[in-house]
């Protein structure tokens, strides 16, 4: 018979390896792991999600007349890995061929290669066709670009999928990209939809027991576990984002308001990267809301950008630049993430209420990431290697594919602007206008150096002088550079100063 091996984050239908099986000459074989649930401290609800959705579609494929062979975490027996797990089930079944997806991440790529001739079997694995531009291709648009930019391989997919193009195959509305309308702040007073939560079934509660039982020590609070763990219940959530929230989407991207997790986000990244929602049909959701004269073009544009642009472009840039991408510092930073990461416990409102919210939810939006805990990480000169560690851990959408990129090449500078054509570093400026944050801070964001200042503004200068002979070519830090060269030496002096201060007493 023929063994379908389906990973925790392959959890589809539709499935490559499952395409030419029939239900009587196949068995499915799904496994909780050790390996996969320690290989960080993954945040609590992100292990719950994961397995409570791995048993719900276990029993799915049952319904639909599969057989499944389920390895529970605390399966007497259970090796804890993906290769110890197929060598016990190919004991247990008569197989002639093992057939899987390609594993989203290196590491586990690299095990799912040694399978056939460890195991002296025929072993079939198959490309991940659930994204839109196969790796292949990627590898392909890259070769001989001086320079590889998200916005020219986005249009390839605009092209390539038929997304917001009119008749003669135009970008809709004239333009590619209609990001600089994405950008209003956050007003206090403004309606924001209520998140879609789901009461935990009995799936979920036995899940919630085992991981507090057996991850107590990770990040996290389980009482505010409201994901979604089935296909339906995961379109639901999207349904609800279409009707409530994307005519928004556009306008408060990148706002940030006090006590509000999710403002006009979709919070599908969790679905869409374990195969609970199709990276391509939610676009095509979008486009019709669009057509349908319920989403303007610019929330239209910016969300499918985010997906067949932002998202399909890390994953290439992952698969092009591994294994030795994780290992990238091009700033060279070595200081350790601070502690308060784990506890959002600091005086720095922005930092608390981005932490805070992971704790509580294992999401925050991409600006909080990118400009909040990312930017602060930057400032400091922590150890990349790190953040990317604590991105994987906290959000239950991470997964090294997307998350390292986005991390060690976005956020932290740590491939020398492969991917990004500038640190994302800013002052406490750019959070007060975006935000609400400064108003309820203990810290004064107008003052630039000494006591009660905000720190990110020294941060800010004290990040680009130190970095100085690393960053100086970058055309894009010009304007920067200049307004540092024209101030007077006392001035740059504060604020190296102030900068140092806090770094010491920062530990
Ligand atoms: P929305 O804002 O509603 O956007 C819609 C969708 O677009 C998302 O669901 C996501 O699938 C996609 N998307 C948007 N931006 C990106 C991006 N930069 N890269 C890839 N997809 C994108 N996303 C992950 O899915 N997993 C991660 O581990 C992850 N780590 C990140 C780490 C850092 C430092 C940064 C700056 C960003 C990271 N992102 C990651 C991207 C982004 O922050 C999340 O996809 C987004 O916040 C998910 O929330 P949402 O579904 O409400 O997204
Ligand atoms: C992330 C994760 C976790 C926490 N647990 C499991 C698991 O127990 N079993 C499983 O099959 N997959 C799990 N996953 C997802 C895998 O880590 C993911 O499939 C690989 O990293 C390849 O992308
Ligand atoms: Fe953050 Fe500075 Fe604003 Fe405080 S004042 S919330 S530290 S940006």
């Amino acid at each position: 018979m023929k063994l379908v091996y389906i990973l925790g984050d392959q959890l589809t239908r539709t499935l490559a390896s499952l395409r030419g099986c029939t239900k009587d000459d196949t068995v499915i074989l799904m496994a909780e792991l050790d390996e996969e649930t320690s290989y960080v401290s993954h945040h609590k609800q992100k292990l719950v999600f994961i397995l409570s959705a791995m048993r719900h579609f276990a029993e799915e494929l049952r319904g639909d007349g599969w057989t499944v062979d389920y390895v529970k975490l605390d399966d007497r027996g259970n090796s804890g890995s993906f290769t110890g797990e197929l060598a016990r089930a190919l004991e247990r079944h008569d197989v002639r061929e093992v057939r899987a997806v390609k594993a989203g991440e290196w590491r586990v790529l690299s095990a799912m290669e040694t399978w056939e001739d460890r195991f002296n079997v025929d072993v079939r694995l198959f490309d991940d066709d659930r994204y839109i531009c196969e790796i292949s291709e990627f590898a392909h648009w890259a070769e001989g670009r001086k320079q590889l930019r998200m916005e020219y391989f986005y249009r390839e997919m605009r092209r390539k999928t038929g997304l917001l193009l009119d008749e003669d195959g135009k970008p809709e509305g004239g333009k590619w990209n209609y990001d600089s309308e994405n950008r209003k702040p956050a007003e206090t007073d403004m309606f924001m939809p209520k998140r879609a939560g789901f009461t935990p079934d009995e799936v979920t509660r036995d899940v919630m027991a085992l991981i507090d039982q057996r991850f107590s020590g990770n990040i996290g609070n389980l009482d505010t576990f409201a994901f979604a763990v089935t296909r339906d219940d995961a379109e639901a959530v999207f349904a609800a984002f279409l009707q409530d929230s994307l005519a928004r989407f556009g306008d408060f991207q990148d706002a940030m308001l006090t006590g509000e997790a999710f403002l006009y986000h979709a919070i599908i990244s969790p679905y869409l990267n374990i195969g609970l929602l199709d990276p391509l049909k939610v676009c095509q959701q979008v486009e019709a809301a669009y057509r349908a004269g319920d989403a303007p073009l610019n929330a239209a544009e910016g969300f499918i950008r985010q997906i067949i642009g932002w998202r399909e472009y890390v994953r290439g840039i992952y698969w092009r630049e591994m294994p030795d991408y994780a290992q990238r510092n091009f700033l060279k930073a070595d200081r350790d993430l601070p502690t308060f990461y784990w506890t959002g416990e600091t005086d720095m409102h922005c930092l608390s209420q981005a932490i805070g919210q992971t704790i509580d939810h294992a999401y925050a939006h991409h600006i909080q990431r990118l400009m909040i805990t990312g930017n602060f990480a930057l400032l400091i000169g922590a150890d990349p290697h790190q953040v990317h560690e604590w991105y994987l851990e906290v959000y239950a959408d991470a997964y090294e594919w997307v998350e390292l990129p986005n991390t060690l090449g976005m956020s932290q500078f740590g491939d020398g602007g492969l991917l990004a054509s500038k640190p994302y570093a800013s002052s406490g400026s750019y959070i007060n206008k975006m935000s609400d944050y400064c108003k309820s801070c203990r810290y004064d964001v107008g003052k630039k150096t000494g006591d009660g200042a905000c720190p990110f503004n020294a941060l800010y200068w004290h990040f680009l002088d130190r970095n100085r002979e690393r960053l100086d070519g970058n055309h894009r830090l010009t304007m920067p550079y200049r307004t540092w060269d024209r101030m007077d030496h006392e001035k740059q002096d504060a604020y190296r100063e102030s900068a140092r201060k806090f770094l010491n007493e920062l530990g």
